[in-house]
């Protein structure tokens, strides 16, 4: 085992990136985390991930970068030995939950930018810019309509799509809700897991914690309301937002 601090490569807005953050932050691995641009993340993206994909996260040690957020868990399982989020005995029941809640992350995202695209334009573009240098902030002020439209296509979004999108969150909803109709705390076992850092984690951007320093903004959360709303009392989200105030960012050193 090698205590060689990663970096990690994120949106600060990202799902995905949250899910690995809190993986490190859970498992106490040290990381510099630097926050990408939007468009400007593509080089970065095809270098290190040599995939020919552009998303992140990405986590880097020296010469080693790994892409995509399940390939990135392996890969800190075979660094590190066993994870302390991911107990040998229930390996595959938490992995499966993983994969069941990585599936819809595709969907919050269009959900999220079909009902904000022309309605919170203000606050995307200040959270695409957050971390862009002169430049690429001028580049992404001018060029917005062309980067939306870019979003809209990669991802699909559209009426159809976005309600489709809100049908399949509900069933994954539907799936977490009865799993903690007993009261339960951990999706499973009697600790935190990599299931409940992943569900939490895509459920986040609807969910809003408080903690979070993206989703738990009221600007964030108001540009977003018309979409949010029809969320907010679903017992599903209350277990989102009850698991960020127990057990994320609490006793992180640094
Ligand atoms: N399967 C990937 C999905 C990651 C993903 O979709 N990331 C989005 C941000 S949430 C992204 O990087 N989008 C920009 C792009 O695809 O260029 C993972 O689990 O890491």
């Amino acid at each position: 085992m090698t205590s060689a601090p990663l970096t990690l490569y994120t949106f600060a807005m990202s799902h995905y990136s949250e899910k690995i953050r809190w993986t490190l932050d859970a498992c106490q691995l040290p990381y510099q985390e630097r926050c990408l641009t939007p468009v400007f993340h593509m080089p970065t993206a095809l270098r290190l991930g040599r995939r020919g994909q552009t998303t992140l996260p990405i986590v880097q040690q020296g010469s080693v970068a790994v892409q995509d957020s399940p390939r990135i868990v392996d890969w800190l399982e075979t660094r590190q030995g066993t994870l302390s989020i991911l107990p040998e005995a229930q390996r595959e029941d938490i992995r499966q939950i993983e994969q069941r809640f990585d599936s819809i992350g595709k969907d919050v995202a269009r959900l999220l930018y079909a009902g904000s695209f022309g309605v919170a334009d203000a606050h995307i573009r200040q959270l695409w810019t957050a971390h862009a240098n002169p430049l690429q902030a001028l580049f992404i002020r001018l060029a917005y309509p062309l980067i939306c439209l870019g979003f809209r296509q990669k991802l699909n979004i559209n009426a159809a799509s976005a309600t489709r999108a809100g049908e399949r969150i509900g069933a994954q909803l539907d799936w977490l809700e009865a799993q903690l109709a007993d009261g339960r705390r951990y999706l499973v076992g009697d600790q935190l897991s990599l299931a409940d850092i992943t569900a939490a984690s895509l459920l986040a951007p609807i969910a809003c914690p408080a903690e979070h320093p993206v989703y738990g903004d009221a600007a964030y959360q108001a540009g977003m309301a018309a979409t949010l709303a029809p969320w907010q009392a679903r017992p599903g989200m209350a277990w989102v937002r009850e698991l960020y105030r127990q057990q994320r960012y609490t006793g992180l050193t640094d």
